[in-house]
């Protein structure tokens, strides 16, 4: 059975991204959990992956970090799922902002990293945070905006695009940041699905506290 390690539910963002994209779809996988930035952490992750960071998928004798790469890996595995639009040039555009996401956003990830334990009140952002915010905007506007019609996931049905771009409606929530209708809504239909509603009511029960992380955005 695919093995997927991942850190624990309440901080890893990059870990939701391969983890959704799995429950959506209804592959079955052993999950292994790793609780972040403790003593003994580094070794634990290194025993799966070099670089001692997670997710990382394991299928086997093969090895996949990365978490686009994970789904990259997933969508050739699974190609009755269609994890990618089946338009070519929708397919394009998908990819092109799945690797935005994965490359960008460094702003928003510093300074308002993923906590679903907790909702804070919205407070003055950086600028750098609001380039980011507006340019998440921008996208998730201009795509429901589109592809209304067809679903109510990004561009339509569900795909590797609202993996990657998940764990930013987790912050939206967290953060309290102010939302136009469109992408107000494609947090909310994101964080209803059972999938996420699954892996807040886990992170609700871990132990583990990160203080740093707690008091993020205050
Ligand atoms: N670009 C990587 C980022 C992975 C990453 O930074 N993971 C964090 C947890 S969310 C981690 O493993 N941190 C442990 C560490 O840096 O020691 C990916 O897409 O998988």
């Amino acid at each position: 059975m695919l093995q997927l390690v991942i850190g624990n539910k309440a901080y890893s963002s990059w870990s939701l991204r391969p983890w959704i994209l799995l429950k959506q779809f209804g592959i079955a996988f052993e999950e292994i959990v790793i609780p972040l930035y403790e003593a003994g952490t580094a070794e634990k992750i290194g025993r799966y992956t070099p670089t001692g960071k997670v997710p990382c998928l394991i299928d086997g004798p093969i090895t996949v970090w990365e978490s686009i790469a994970i789904c990259e890996y997933l969508a050739e595995e699974y190609p009755q799922h269609k994890m990618w639009p089946e338009d070519r040039a929708r397919r394009a555009e998908a990819r092109a902002l799945a690797a935005e996401m994965h490359a960008g956003f460094s702003a928003l990830r510093t300074h308002h990293p993923m906590n679903v334990r907790k909702i804070k009140p919205a407070k003055p952002r950086q600028p750098e945070v609001e380039r980011d915010l507006a340019r998440f905007i921008a996208i998730v506007e201009g795509l429901r905006t589109r592809f209304a019609d067809q679903g109510p996931f990004l561009m339509g049905e569900f795909s590797i695009l609202d993996a990657m771009y998940a764990p930013v409606a987790t912050r939206c929530r967290t953060y309290s940041f102010p939302l136009p209708a469109h992408t107000q809504a494609w947090v909310d239909h994101i964080l209803s699905q059972p999938a996420v509603r699954d892996w807040y009511a886990t992170a609700e029960a871990e132990p583990w506290v990160l203080a740093a992380t707690e008091h993020a955005g205050e």
